[in-house]
């Protein structure tokens, strides 16, 4: 029960007595839910974790405007193109709001920016699968942030207050996201046949990469004990990805789709679907950067930086000019 590490990625978690006072203290507060604020004293592996799973989750949020963006021009309605547009800009925010929750940790936007650039930080792997219908906005929408909704919930209860906080206006977002993905899929799994089977194809191409959205089995989750103890994660990766699997496949029902795993059955004695096993191999080249979208994704963030160097330079000149400004008429009434 009282454990911790002092640094990130050790999977052996040190008893209560091996712990220095501080580091005890601080478990203690932890335990007894006394939420940490960026003032407080943390040991530096709680801000480590911290600052790389922040960053992760907003690196995700702004890569995860791309695959949707790419249809923002080929909507098939004036409504459904305001309704993708405002999507795409509520993941920006949240993006945003995550930033600054890991800039409370000494870490700024700038060292976060470059660790994505240079291919450094991690975002999620769902991200890395192309867009190739219009049926895969509602597969994201219904599918990804229904995953996003359930890591996230919980999340809006861990231990450190920024990032706490930043969560619940996320998720209230993320629910109409998800509300909006299985709106498109109910459209066309009511529609034709032909679109009856574009829902299907969406189903079967992004359905193995949402669960494993969720992160390795939990045998091969280096973070996840540690990050359990300090509550920065509430559930492990296979608790939260058997939960989506529960809610979401009497959803794929209700809309008359086939989930596409032959072993996926009802499981009387444990209340929980049993499901059959993702390809992990394809999870971790995802991860490598082997995955179909890899380098097409880092290079349009790469590209939307450099090209947006013209407008941090003219914000930074107008900053200078105003402090310049300023500064000459506290001298004058001087
Ligand atoms: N992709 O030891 P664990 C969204 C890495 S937001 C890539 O289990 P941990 C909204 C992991 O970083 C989606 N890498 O790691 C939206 C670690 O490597 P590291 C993002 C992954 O941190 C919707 C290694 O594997 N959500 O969708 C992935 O304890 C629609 C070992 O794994 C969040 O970030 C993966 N899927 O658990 C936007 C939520 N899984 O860093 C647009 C917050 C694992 O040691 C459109 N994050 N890895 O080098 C979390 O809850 C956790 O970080 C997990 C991973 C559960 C993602």
């Amino acid at each position: 029960m009282y454990a911790q590490n002092v640094d990130t990625g050790v999977t052996r978690l040190r008893s209560k007595d091996e712990l220095s006072d501080a580091e005890r203290e601080f478990q203690d507060r932890i335990d007894n839910d006394i939420r940490i604020e960026p003032k407080d004293w943390m040991p530096e592996g709680y801000r480590k974790t911290l600052i790389r799973q922040i960053s992760q989750h907003a690196h995700s949020e702004i890569v995860g405007q791309l695959p949707e963006g790419n249809w923002l021009t080929r909507a098939p309605s004036l409504k459904r193109k305001l309704i993708l547009l405002a999507k795409v800009q509520d993941e920006a925010g949240h993006g945003l709001y995550l930033y600054s929750a890991a800039e409370t940790l000494g870490v700024s936007r700038d060292e976060m920016q470059d660790a994505l650039h240079t291919g450094k930080a991690k975002y999620s792997s769902i991200f890395n699968y192309p867009t190739l219908t219009w049926a895969d906005i509602g597969a994201i929408g219904w599918l990804v942030d229904g995953s996003a909704i359930i890591n996230q919930v919980p999340i809006c209860r861990c231990s450190f207050g920024p990032y706490a906080r930043a969560m619940v206006r996320v998720c209230k977002e993320e629910s109409f996201h998800q509300r909006q993905g299985f709106d498109i899929m109910m459209t066309l799994a009511q529609g034709t046949p032909e679109q009856k089977q574009m829902a299907q194809d969406s189903l079967n191409r992004w359905w193995w990469p949402s669960i494993m959205m969720h992160g390795p089995r939990d045998e091969d989750s280096v973070n996840s004990a540690q990050s359990m103890e300090w509550k920065i994660k509430l559930f492990t990766n296979d608790e939260l990805r058997q939960k989506f699997i529960d809610q979401t496949v009497p959803q794929a029902e209700y809309l008359g789709l086939t989930i596409p795993d032959p072993d996926l059955k009802w499981n009387e004695e444990t209340g929980h679907y049993d499901y059959g096993e993702p390809n992990w191999d394809e999870f971790w080249q995802v991860l490598k950067g082997h995955g179909p979208c890899n380098r097409e994704r880092l290079q349009a963030r790469v590209d939307a930086h450099e090209n947006g160097a013209w407008v941090r330079e003219a914000a930074v000149a107008y900053a200078d000019k105003q402090a310049a400004k300023r500064s000459t008429a506290v001298s004058q009434v001087a």
